[in-house]
């Protein structure tokens, strides 16, 4: 009976989130990130557009952490970058990471498979505006992989990001 119920409890979890992921809503309030390429989910012209609030649903992680980018330690919170790619139907190794500023760069695939970076879009629980690195800023987690400080994360810690094209 025991088993029963919570197959079906988890039955119930379940559907609803893997309909959500099968089937990208489209957003309401203001568009903070536009993932393209290719993708199975799109919801706004084959592209697949997230506002904050749909950020916010997806599994994310907060990490302390020092950057270079900072004074002292610092929160950084957000989705993590896989759960982004899962709900987009992300297919390709790898991922270019657009900025404001019209720098990019391109990440493997397998970075964010391997660790739980995140695309943060808070810094201390406050939203980041443009001109304090926001919308969003790719936070590779030095706290559980401290190797990754260095220069070639650094590249690939894109700050005011808005795109990402899969592929
Ligand atoms: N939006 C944006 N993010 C970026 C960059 C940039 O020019 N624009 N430079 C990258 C590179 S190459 C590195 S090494 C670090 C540099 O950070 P710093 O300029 O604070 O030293 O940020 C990365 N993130
Ligand atoms: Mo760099």
């Amino acid at each position: 009976m025991k088993l029963i119920l919570s197959l079906s409890l988890c039955l119930a979890l379940a559907l609803p989130v893997t309909s959500v992921a099968a089937e990208l809503p489209a957003p309401t309030g203001p568009v903070v990130l536009t993932v393209a390429g290719e993708i199975a989910n799109a919801n706004v012209d084959g592209t697949a557009q997230f506002d904050m609030e749909m950020l916010d649903a997806l599994p994310g992680r907060e990490t302390v952490i020092e950057t270079p980018w900072y004074e002292g330690t610092k929160s950084f919170s957000g989705p993590l970058i896989s759960a982004i790619l899962d709900a987009v139907g992300a297919e390709g190794a790898t991922l270019r990471v657009t900025a404001l500023n019209d720098y990019s760069a391109e990440i493997p695939r397998s970075d964010v498979e391997e660790y739980p970076v995140i695309l943060a879009t808070r810094v201390d629980g406050e939203k980041m505006s443009l001109r304090e690195k926001g919308p969003a800023f790719v936070i590779y987690p030095f706290d559980v992989a401290p190797n990754l400080y260095n220069e070639m994360i650094f590249g690939r810690s894109v700050w005011q990001v808005t795109a990402l094209q899969a592929y």
